[in-house]
């Protein structure tokens, strides 16, 4: 039985293993849940485009400032946070930031109009309703994993039960 078990639990291993981002990441570098997003949502993009967003907010779980530096994800070829500019013409315009800082204990909201996740270069299609791994790293190469969803903005009840 005792075999059996083993077995199990490597299997179990060498499945997740083999379908995870954290593969090859020392247990150290793996940083767990001290960060995390809420409500994490990826917008389908509108006909013809291949660039989606994301919005949610970053939960900082640890009594340390974490410095987010790069996000990816393995449907996209490119995962950037973005910052928006106003003109005093009232123009707004995106501005790619090096880095992202969640302060201790706290949160930062990622959201329309404002700062949020700029997804690039479409691998496959999404599916509202679906999950989406991304991976992001910090200023000390610790990695999170991010669970954002794929919803519908253009369908007035996404977050809602169906009502047809
Ligand atoms: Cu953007």
């Amino acid at each position: 039985m005792k075999n059996l078990y083993t077995f199990l639990i490597i299997g179990i291993f060498a499945t997740t293993n083999a379908n995870a981002f954290m593969t090859g990441v020392k247990p150290e570098k793996d940083g767990g849940v001290a960060m995390e997003i809420i409500s994490g949502v990826i917008h389908t993009a509108p006909p013809g485009s291949n660039v989606n967003v994301g919005y949610g907010t970053l939960k900082n779980n640890t009594n340390k400032d974490i410095v987010l530096k790069s996000f990816r994800s393995p449907v996209f070829d490119t995962t950037e946070a973005h910052g928006m500019e106003y003109s005093d013409s009232g123009t707004a315009k995106m501005r790619h930031l090096e880095e992202l800082k969640i302060p201790a204990n706290g949160e930062l909201s990622l959201g329309s109009g404002g700062l949020h996740l700029m997804f690039m270069g479409m691998r496959r299609d999404i599916m509202p309703g679906e999950e989406i791994m991304i991976i992001t790293r910090d200023d000390h190469e610790v990695r999170y994993m991010l669970i954002m969803k794929v919803i519908d903005p253009r369908s007035s009840n996404h977050d809602s039960h169906h009502m047809h």
